[in-house]
C-alpha cells in the first residue's frame, strides 16, 4: 500500500482525475481517496515514483 498526500485535491472532480490518472498507469490498481485528509492510498504493482510523477502532472 502506497499513500500520497495531495494538498490540492479538494473536490470530487479532483478525485475523479486522480482515479483516472492511476487507472491509466494500472487498470487493476486499488485506489482509495480520502478528501477530508487529501490522501490517496494505492494498492498497485506500479512503482511509487511513477505514480507520484503522474499525480504531479
Ligand atoms: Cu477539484
Amino acid at each position: 500500500m502506497q499513500t500520497f498526500n495531495l494538498p490540492t485535491m479538494s473536490c470530487g472532480h479532483c478525485e475523479k482525475k486522480v482515479r483516472e490518472t492511476i487507472a491509466s498507469l494500472d487498470p487493476d490498481a486499488d485506489v482509495k481517496v480520502d478528501l477530508s485528509t487529501r490522501t490517496v492510498s494505492v494498492e498497485s504493482a506500479v512503482g511509487r515514483d511513477r505514480i507520484a510523477d503522474a499525480l504531479k502532472a
